[in-house]
């Protein structure tokens, strides 16, 4: 098939899982056409059948904002014209679902029809779509949608609940490639961020206010009275300065280390002992996937999706939003005893393969080809 892929081309999960996706459809054989602003930062390399097609918003003084709806919405007519695309999946409703619905008319008028296959992936859902600023165009564009996919059952009822949806909505969790993450395959250099009698703590996010960041330095303050123990951050977002601050106020500077933003959390995830991901809100965790899959336990909270990936008591421990006691007491019972670590981290590594790529990528798949063959 030849497929149109809308996504955020930055570190954020749908990103992400709009451009693992577009690999992979790519290895089976299909041909894959990026259609974003910038090439996605987990875009490894362009191959004959992975293209990358920018879309340009000149800039003009009259504008406050410029319409990147509109730029998008007239590339993605040229593009299926001009290559011929089959289907348009967009991730994240907001504004690319909107912007599809447009390309669809448009083409229609020349006698094109195109299906428009939309993820749902979170935030553009329970938080950003559900503005009543943007919540009629979002309705509007998921109605309008040939197939709707949510992330998670969890994501699936918020939006139902929070939207007038007249459109079946499938899930289809985020997924991992488990094969690629086999324990010892990346390069692990444990040495450079802690000593060997101690434990290491990570975090990975785009530290905003929905990730909780200050929990995370809270809970760790506890743990590390008890275990011997640092913490790594790795992201950069709005809540870093007061994540440093707190740091310092808690006279852990010598125990928290803040990374930035890197494209190789896999070197991190590899050598830690526990992945923290307190947030408010969380329609599936990918976050929390990738470090299951490099065989680390998961103390989370229990919102969102987050239940259907990390087993409580399992692959680590779930708590109610904002219960940093428990998740402290939980975090120091997987790492107070090695045989406990082990197991935990053994189960993490297991329940990840059950969003093995393989397993997920035919789903989608198939809802293309129903959708072509629907139109
Ligand atoms: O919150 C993020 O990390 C970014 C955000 C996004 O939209 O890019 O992630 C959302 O989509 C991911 C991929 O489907 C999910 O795994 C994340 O749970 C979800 N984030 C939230 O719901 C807060």
């Amino acid at each position: 098939m030849r497929i149109g892929v809308v996504c955020y081309p930055t570190f954020g999960g749908s990103g992400v899982v709009a451009t693992e996706l577009g690999m992979e459809l790519s290895k089976r054989g299909h041909e894959i056409h990026f259609i974003t602003y910038k090439q996605p930062v987990r875009l490894e390399q362009l191959t004959g059948n992975i293209k990358f097609h920018e879309v340009n918003v000149p800039e003009y003084p009259l504008f406050h904002f410029q319409p990147y709806e509109l730029a998008l919405s007239s590339k993605l007519v040229t593009m299926v014209k001009l290559h011929k695309i089959e289907v348009l999946h967009v991730h994240y409703a907001i504004p690319h679902a909107y912007a599809g619905y447009m390309a669809k008319k448009m083409l229609e008028e020349e006698g094109i029809f195109i299906p428009m296959v939309t993820t749902l992936h979170g935030t553009d859902i329970t938080l950003v779509g559900n503005h009543p600023f943007y919540k009629p165009a979002v309705t509007f564009s998921i109605n309008n949608s040939d197939v709707v996919t949510s992330v998670s059952q969890s994501l699936k009822e918020d939006t139902l609940k929070l939207f007038q949806i007249k459109k079946e909505i499938e899930v289809v969790p985020n997924f991992i490639d488990v094969a690629k993450y086999k324990i010892g395959f990346t390069e692990c250099q444990r040495t450079l961020m802690a000593d060997e009698d101690e434990k290491i703590i990570s975090h990975v996010s785009n530290f905003r206010p929905v990730k909780r960041i200050l929990d995370i330095i809270r809970i760790f303050y506890i743990v590390q009275k008890t275990i011997k123990s640092k913490l790594i951050m790795v992201g950069e977002g709005p809540e870093k300065e007061k994540a440093e601050f707190l740091v310092q106020e808690l006279g852990l500077q010598d125990k928290v280390v803040f990374l930035g933003q890197s494209n190789e959390v896999d070197k991190i995830l590899c050598f830690s002992d526990l992945f923290l991901l307190p947030s408010e809100k969380e329609s599936f965790g990918l976050a929390a996937l990738e470090a299951m899959v490099n065989g680390v336990p998961v103390i989370s909270s229990n919102s969102g999706g987050l239940p259907e990936v990390n087993i409580h008591g399992i692959s680590g421990y779930l708590s109610e939003v904002g219960n940093i006691d428990e998740m402290a007491a939980n975090a120091i019972k997987i790492l107070e005893d090695e045989s406990t670590l082990e197991k935990f981290k053994l189960n993490a590594r297991e329940q990840a393969t059950a969003f093995d790529i393989h397993k997920i990528v035919p789903i989608y798949e198939k809802l293309y080809e129903k959708a072509i063959m629907e139109i």
